[in-house]
């Protein structure tokens, strides 16, 4: 499956660069030689972070500044209102790149990325897809981060009435919403420049193997039981959290000496990495909420056998009964057992339903404290009233 990405705000543009990043390792002479991104953009109101990212091509075409008129290059500072106000006016910017982009029609769908959280991205997301959803006709994706809880507290926290407004509009338009937690994936032992870049390259990472398996064209390589672009887009659908687990081979594989122990191992290993796949979604979710998953196992060729297949396709049957699974392998990998794991068509979220609970509380919190702050500056100005005025 080849993709389209666009990044918008911080948060969309450094996932889209991380998306080309891994772009350039599949396409690599000695790695698999595969291309999964047909081409990347990256979108924001502030000028200077459109300069920060490593793989995005360089020119203006790729690299789109919005709303100068209104913003001067310095971004919208968290209100995502005023980026909407902004994308209306000029969104078309964004649909005629696309459009113009070489490979476009080789595209099998497009990816649209940005935090919930901020200004820029969150405000301009949704509008972005309904205008390519009016104007093209293959799928269209959504990537939404989700806040860090630290940017949750407080009675005016952005992050959650950013978040919830922007959802609203996404799930709208979007044939799908897969959704990162930021919050999931925190590590309170490193810096957050690092928890940043140790999530970007997880949730992408998602998408290797997802992305190669359809593109492959060695024989030898090809999967009894093929997941390809139509799967994907079979199995992507309303709000998604995606994972992936993988576990090495033992170092004596592929030894034969013991065949029934080692295929007792490889049975254990790949049941570990799919509990991992579980454990690493992108999302706290049940599975049993889902209505479809998708699960590709890449691995050596005889690793995955029709009994494995059969086995992780009836446990996740019996852990997620109401779901359609499809499943496929992927003969790819050397010494490793990858699964990567799709939950989609999600019926319940609980993370989502807590912010849009605590953004309506929010929304109705800020008249109030608005209400109180223009008394309380008042009374500050009115104590002074009997000052004499300079000038
Ligand atoms: N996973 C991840 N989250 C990020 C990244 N950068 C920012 N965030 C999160 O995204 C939210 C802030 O959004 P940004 O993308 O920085 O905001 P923006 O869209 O540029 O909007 P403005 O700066 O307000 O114009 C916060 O919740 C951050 O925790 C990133 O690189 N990766
Ligand atoms: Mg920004």
């Amino acid at each position: 499956m080849k993709l389209l990405v666009i990044g918008l705000g911080q948060c969309g543009c450094s996932i889209a660069d991380q998306f080309c990043a891994l772009d350039n390792y599949s396409r690599a002479i000695l790695n698999r030689r595969i291309t999964i991104l047909t081409d990347a953009f990256v979108v924001n109101t502030n000028e200077a972070d459109l300069g920060s990212f490593k793989h995005i091509p360089k020119d203006k075409h790729h690299r789109i500044l919005l709303g100068t008129m209104r913003t001067f290059g310095h971004g919208v500072g968290k209100v995502n209102a005023a980026a909407t106000r902004i994308i209306k006016e000029s969104q078309s910017v964004i649909i005629e790149n696309v459009l113009k982009s070489r490979k476009f029609p080789e595209a099998d769908a497009v990816v649209v990325i940005a935090s919930g959280g901020g200004g820029t991205g969150s405000g301009t997301i949704g509008w972005v897809i309904k205008e390519l959803k009016d104007r093209i006709e293959k799928p269209v994706y959504a990537i939404v981060v989700l806040p860090f809880g630290f940017e949750e507290m407080g009675e005016s926290s952005f992050a959650v009435t950013n978040t919830a407004t922007c959802l609203k509009v996404v799930n709208q338009y979007a044939d799908a919403v897969i959704l990162l937690d930021n919050e999931k994936f925190v590590r309170a032992d490193i810096s957050l420049a690092r928890n940043l870049k140790e999530i970007n390259q997880e949730i992408v990472d998602n998408f290797y193997d997802l992305c190669c398996a359809g593109e492959e064209r060695k024989r030898k390589y090809l999967g009894s039981k093929l997941i390809d672009a139509g799967d994907i887009k079979e199995s992507l659908e309303g709000i998604c959290a995606i994972g992936r687990g993988t576990v090495n081979l033992s170092t004596f594989y592929p030894c034969k000496k013991d065949e029934t122990r080692e295929e007792g191992k490889q049975r254990m290993s790949l049941a570990t990495a799919l509990q991992q796949a579980q454990n690493n979604f992108s999302l706290p979710i049940e599975i049993q909420d889902a209505r479809k998953i998708l699960v590709l196992i890449t691995s050596p060729r005889d690793v995955v056998t029709l009994t494995s297949l059969q086995e992780v396709a009836v446990f996740l049957q019996n852990e997620s009964p109401k779901s359609a699974v499809r499943i496929g392998d992927y003969p790819r990998r050397a010494k490793e057992v990858s699964v990567t794991l799709i939950a989609s068509k999600l019926t319940k979220v609980a993370r989502v339903e807590k912010l849009y609970l605590q953004a309506e509380n929010l929304f109705e919190g800020q008249v109030e404290i608005l209400r109180e702050a223009e008394e309380q500056i008042k009374h500050l100005e009115d104590t002074g009233k009997n000052l004499p005025t300079l000038g």
